[in-house]
């Protein structure tokens, strides 16, 4: 097989360029190493930015998302007892953020991508790229016990952070920068309606609590847990009990609370890989950076990092014009180092931290009553939120 463009990796980041790139004209094919039921059985996140809906939009698969789809104006911290609403939209001259889940951009991105006769490889085993510091990259697969070879022009790794794209590029030609958190998020999504219209960011003593939904009868959930938990010691009542110490008094009251659907741990990360080219392979999503969950920034800035090597593609093939591809690191690195920070900033303020002194206790007090004193402030968190403009 030959095409353009081969993808690896059939999550979000995968999908959305394959889709982009067949309606302007370029073929691809996307390869991944599980099965399609394996991909939309991932639970993860759940807040688009309006750029993230543009870009759905654009690629035509965005008309369930805007039939159903929550629009969310704002949301509230509550932080060790005290509540503080961020008015999303006042602050920001109009922006708002949109609750949908990943799982459904993610079926919504394959039926655009069958709807269209898209190439989409399920369960292929020992992907490999390869060639991609020389003129004729390739990628081999196994199917069904049989190799397989797809030679390209380039390679987009959209293969997640623990895949082979940025695993094959030799080790002193890319630098990591990480930050491990001393703790995950235990998550939890049950077919009840959520405790309040808007998410609940809260911070407290036992460590933080979030509430969000996936639609007006299905929440979600999250408790900060230690790293050395196990999914398997966290009964359903269990977590209630727990989320419920931590809500403010009110939310716990009106929390209606159900069976779980999903329970999962997930272990928080800040890291980035730079730079995110490497000859003729390509790399966006998780593939090249990580975010702690706080900002709800990781799925967003998978998009973001979509929209500039679609356009970079585009201009190359259509116009003739390299540049874009030159400089895809280089501009995507910007916007990621940028979600980065407000990722870290927020998971800061709001996590508990063994390690944390008085000193830093009081930091992240004054940090909140500044939040709570300065529209300046508020309107800082609020356009990061919303997503800083492409
Ligand atoms: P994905 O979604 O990880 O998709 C990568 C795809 O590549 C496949 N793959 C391979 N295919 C072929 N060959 C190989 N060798 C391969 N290795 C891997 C994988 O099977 C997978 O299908 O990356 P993508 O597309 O870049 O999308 C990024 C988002 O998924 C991610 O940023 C967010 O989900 C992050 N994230 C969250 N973000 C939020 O904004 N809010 C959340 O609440 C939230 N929760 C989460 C998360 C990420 C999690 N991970 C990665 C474990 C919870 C979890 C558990
Ligand atoms: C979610 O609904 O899964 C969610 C929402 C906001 C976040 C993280 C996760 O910051």
């Amino acid at each position: 097989m030959r095409v353009q463009v081969a993808i690896i990796g059939a999550g979000p980041s995968g999908l959305l360029l394959s889709q982009l790139l067949h309606l302007a004209g370029i073929d691809t094919v996307v390869v991944e190493r599980r099965s399609a039921a394996y991909v939309l059985g991932r639970i993860r996140a759940g807040v688009l930015e309006h750029g993230t809906v543009d870009l759905l939009r654009r690629a035509q698969c965005a008309s369930r998302l805007d039939d159903e789809a929550l629009i969310h104006d704002g949301f509230d911290i509550a932080f060790l007892g005290e509540r503080l609403h961020i008015d999303l939209k006042d602050l920001t001259g109009g922006s708002s953020v949109t609750v949908y889940g990943q799982t459904e951009v993610t079926r919504d991105l394959m039926q655009a991508r069958e709807a269209l006769g898209g190439t989409l490889i399920y369960e292929a085993d020992d992907v490999q790229p390869h060639g991609f510091d020389g003129e004729r990259p390739y990628v081999t697969y196994r199917k069904d016990g049989a190799e397989q070879r797809i030679d390209c022009d380039y390679i987009a790794g959209c293969d997640g952070y623990h895949g082979i794209c940025r695993a094959s590029v030799p080790k002193g030609a890319i630098n990591t920068f990480e930050r491990v958190y001393p703790f995950g998020w235990l998550g939890l999504l049950t077919e009840r309606p959520p405790v309040s219209d808007e998410l609940i960011y809260c911070a407290h003593e036992r460590g933080f609590a979030l509430c969000s939904m996936r639609s007006q009868s299905r929440s979600r959930y999250y408790v900060q847990c230690g790293l050395d938990e196990r999914v398997e010691d966290w009964s359903d009542d269990r977590f209630w009990d727990e989320l419920r110490h931590r809500l403010p008094a009110p939310a716990a009251q009106a929390l209606q609370t159900g069976p779980a659907i999903e329970k999962s741990i997930a272990p928080l990360r800040s890291f980035v890989a730079e730079p995110m080219t490497f000859g003729r392979l390509f790399l966006a999503g998780d593939a090249a950076h990580i975010v702690p969950p706080t900002g709800a920034k990781g799925l967003n800035l998978a998009a973001s990092d979509i929209h500039y090597l679609s356009n970079a593609f585009i201009a190359h093939y259509n116009d003739g014009d390299a540049g874009l591809l030159d400089r895809y690191s280089e501009t995507a690195l910007k916007r990621v180092w940028k979600a980065e920070r407000f990722s870290w900033w927020m998971t800061r303020l709001l996590h508990t931290f063994d390690a944390d002194d008085g000193f830093v206790a009081r930091l992240k007090q004054a940090e909140f009553d500044y939040l709570k004193s300065s529209r300046a402030s508020r309107t800082s968190l609020a356009e990061n939120y919303v997503g800083l403009p492409y």
